[in-house]
């Protein structure tokens, strides 16, 4: 007969002392330890694809961190070593599809939660207190303590986002692959991308063949660029699905349409002859707002990648639309609101969007004007906070910053970090939908020069989206995320490696 593997007895551990980010709403520690080792096995309440599924990602996680091969245990067999076990329930305290709970006690580690979505964000917490290093001298196995207790957590903004413009400089599916890993860790659950600029568009439409044929032809400082096609944009949702991420497509009209005219001047209403765009200014072109022709052009696109879209949202961008006059402005938005919605979605557009007749469905997304984001109150939309000068990732960091613009300003680690959003510029929080962290790409190029200016800066946004005011604090802050420098190496990410942090 089998016997159970007596537990390991560690020296004394403190579970609040963990470098998690973002900081969980409650957490107590009782001070043993949870061995992660070869004898460790994983159990679910039930075998559905979603759970088989995070099972996977998490046997995958741990294997990349720890070389420990641990799968599905068969829950006819005994269990001699100690349990993973992962359950859907709808008996927890805290209510809310990411909500979740942990129970780590000496031999068993239960993560609860009522959704798969707040299993996942569950398991991103479990990968982050799973030690980098194994203990070898406790047994004749290695082992990963991991320190017991018991952590309740949820969000405070359903929406925490991360918009990527691929329009000015072009990234691949893998690039964005690899920065959704990162994003996941953190506990993002939207991937905004900017699709369409004047320098750019990158996403198949099928009835509208030219705009990636020749409208991504090329990109700011010229060259060849590329562009998804609608199975290349599939690809990333669900991959982004996977990670319980949502893709929320941009595609910038009136204004930002340069690449689109081009393609098909019948739709360019600024008077000239539009020419590939490869420079970095903005507000030169828009679409003939008054020709029917434009809003079936619109109608197709919109349709397309509805599609193809399983998000709730469809971004029309409207911004800085400066050779748009301000009556066919607002008369374009209200008549895009309506296309939106009959592909039976909710429409996002950037704050200027207020100034129109739109419905309180409609959500603005504030990165410059007050003015307009009270408009958008007073309509009773949502808000999604993106201030210029605390969330623009495509600002510099300081003078050293090899990367990035400057117009709102240097934005340093802690500039990033230490403002609220709860309540921002007098916005009632109940209007706040979330935070998103926006990474403009007229200075990036590839990857490494990306991560650069996303990170560390992401981690933290990610931080003022989940955590509530009185969990955050810039001092203990910034040590969790010096304590990210063996994760980041890990995954290879080319962070900043700013001064205003003592990097692990
Ligand atoms: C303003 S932010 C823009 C973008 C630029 C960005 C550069 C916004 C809605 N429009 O077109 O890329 O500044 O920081």
């Amino acid at each position: 007969k089998e016997t159970k593997i007596p537990v390991l007895s560690f020296g004394k551990t403190d579970l609040t002392a963990e470098s998690i980010i973002p900081k969980p709403l409650e957490t107590e520690s009782t001070n043993q330890g949870f061995s992660l080792d070869k004898h460790t096995t994983i159990s679910i309440s039930e075998k559905t694809d979603d759970l088989i599924g995070l099972v996977g990602f998490l046997s995958e996680k741990i294997k990349s961190k720890t070389n420990l091969d641990i799968s599905l245990a068969d829950p006819e067999i005994f269990q001699k070593g100690t349990i993973i076990y992962i359950e859907k329930t709808n008996d927890l305290e805290l209510k809310g599809e990411e909500a979740y709970e942990l129970n780590i006690n000496q031999d068993s580690l239960i993560l609860s939660s009522s959704h798969a979505s707040g299993l996942f964000r569950g398991l991103q917490t479990v990968r982050q207190i799973i030690p980098e290093k194994s203990n070898d001298t406790i047994t004749t196995y290695k082992t990963w303590p991991i320190p017991t207790g018991k952590i309740k957590d949820k969000p405070q903004f359903e929406y925490r986002g991360f918009m990527l413009d691929v329009s000015r400089h072009f990234f691949s599916v893998e690039d964005v692959k690899k920065h959704i890993d990162l994003l996941a860790y953190y506990k993002y659950n939207y991937l905004h991308l900017h699709l369409s600029d004047d320098q750019g568009w990158r996403i198949e439409i099928k009835s509208w063949p030219l705009l990636t044929k020749v409208g991504g032809s090329t990109e700011v400082g010229g060259g060849s660029s590329g562009f998804y096609t609608q199975e290349d944009y599939v690809d990333i949702v669900n991959y982004a699905a996977k990670h319980h991420i949502t893709i929320i497509p941009e595609i910038d009209m009136p204004g930002h349409t340069n690449a689109a005219s081009v393609s098909y001047p019948k739709l360019n209403g600024n008077g000239k002859t539009p020419e590939l765009y490869t420079g970095t200014r903005v507000g030169m072109s828009t679409l003939d707002t008054r020709k029917d022709e434009v809003y079936t052009f619109i109608d197709d696109v919109v349709k397309e990648i509805s599609a193809i879209t399983p998000g709730p949202y469809f971004h029309i961008g409207g911004d800085e639309s400066h050779v748009t006059k301000k009556v066919d402005y607002n008369y374009f938005v209200e008549k895009v609101e309506k296309i939106v919605q009959q592909h039976g979605k909710q429409m996002i557009g950037w704050d200027e969007i207020a100034t129109a007749n739109i419905s309180s469905s409609s959500i603005s997304q504030f990165w410059r004007s007050k003015e307009n984001v009270l408009l958008a109150v007073e309509k009773n939309m949502k808000i999604i906070l993106s201030p210029a000068k605390k969330a623009y990732l495509d600002m510099k960091y300081d003078k050293e910053s090899k990367y990035g613009l400057t117009w709102a300003g240097e934005i340093p680690v802690d500039t990033a970090y230490i403002w609220t959003p709860e309540n921002y510029e007098e916005i009632p929080t109940k209007n706040i939908l979330g935070i998103e962290a926006p990474l403009w790409s007229e200075t990036i190029t590839n990857l490494n020069e990306l991560q650069y200016l996303a990170f560390p800066r992401a981690i933290g946004y990610a931080e003022l989206g989940w955590s509530k005011r009185e969990n955050r604090d810039w001092e203990d802050y910034k040590k969790r995320l010096a304590n990210q420098t063996a994760f980041l190496n890990r995954m290879n990410v080319k962070y900043y490696p700013s001064s205003q942090i003592k990097w692990q």
